[in-house]
């Protein structure tokens, strides 16, 4: 057993944990703020709690390339309602998709059990907010901003440079008294890379094990798959669940998905496998 808690409820991650996605973005189902994207919300949620997820990732900015910025306001009149109506039905871990030091601190008040950040607390007040909550901490790695960061990704060696990122801002937290062993790591791809750049982080998953980091993985339905397979967004499937059973051979433990069912049962069977003698 290897038990992490996240916030009143521990997940073994010597198994794998299917994180689901739950979008409240006006480019998903949602449109944020009334009752039917709500109700939507929490169906969805139920959902993919039953098909065997452990954590719900609620995000209201979205972060996809050339996605525009959220304001704050608009980011806590998406989130909150949600987080709130799930913490008070379900009881799950959810953690909240944020890079802003306010919405943070409000989820953490409704409940959250992890804070996922992909600008890993770089925004003004973040790092703080983050060590107050006492909640873990998923760092990721971005290179520029959604608006850009597909525009000629640049490394000498992707792998280096996202390690030594991902180390600079794990030093950033330890100096604000956030311990290691709260920290996940993720790649972040699609994040400022080219398909190249993704398959080599994707091949170097377990050099961020290797450091001592649990891996939280989100490939689920990206640009990379459809560069592949040539197929549009809908006929992912396939080639999410391969990259990510390749990650989990390679240490990681946390997959962020959209198909819950589908992954849950494919890893329950890697991992079955991996733990008979
Ligand atoms: C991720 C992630 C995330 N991805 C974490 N959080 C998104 N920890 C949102 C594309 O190439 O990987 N890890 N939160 C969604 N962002 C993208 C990025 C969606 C790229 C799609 C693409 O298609």
């Amino acid at each position: 057993m290897s038990l992490m808690s996240f916030g009143g409820k521990s997940l073994d991650l010597s198994r794998p944990q299917v994180m689901g996605i739950l979008n409240v973005t006006p480019d998903s189902f949602s449109d944020g703020g009334s009752f039917s994207s709500l109700d939507a919300s929490l169906k969805q949620t139920e959902k993919m709690i039953l098909e065997g997820a452990s954590i719900i990732d609620v995000g209201g900015e979205s972060t996809r390339p050339g996605a525009a910025p959220v304001s704050l306001q608009q980011e806590l009149d998406r989130v909150v309602p949600v987080i709130e109506a799930i913490k008070q039905r379900f009881d799950i871990v959810v953690s909240v998709d944020t890079s802003s030091a306010e919405v943070m601190r409000q989820g953490a008040a409704l409940g959250v059990g992890l804070i996922n950040d992909v600008r890993a607390l770089e925004r003004e007040g973040a790092l703080e907010v983050a060590a107050q909550t006492q909640l873990p901490v998923c760092l990721m790695h971005m290179k520029g901003g959604p608006q850009t960061m597909q525009d000629q990704p640049n490394y000498v060696s992707v792998a280096d440079e996202v390690t030594r990122y991902l180390m600079s801002r794990v030093e950033a937290c330890e100096a604000v008294g956030i311990a290691r062993t709260q920290l996940l790591l993720d790649p972040g791809i699609g994040f400022g890379k080219s398909l190249e750049h993704n398959l080599s982080l994707l091949k170097h998953t377990q050099h961020f094990r290797e450091l001592g980091f649990e891996v939280l993985i989100g490939v689920s339905r990206k640009t990379m798959i459809g560069d592949v397979l040539d197929l549009p967004v809908d006929e992912r499937l396939y080639g999410t669940m391969g990259a990510n059973a390749a990650c989990y051979g390679k240490g990681a433990r946390i997959f962020r998905v959209h198909d819950v069912k589908a992954h849950v049962q494919m890893l329950e069977l890697m991992y079955r496998i991996e733990r008979e003698s």
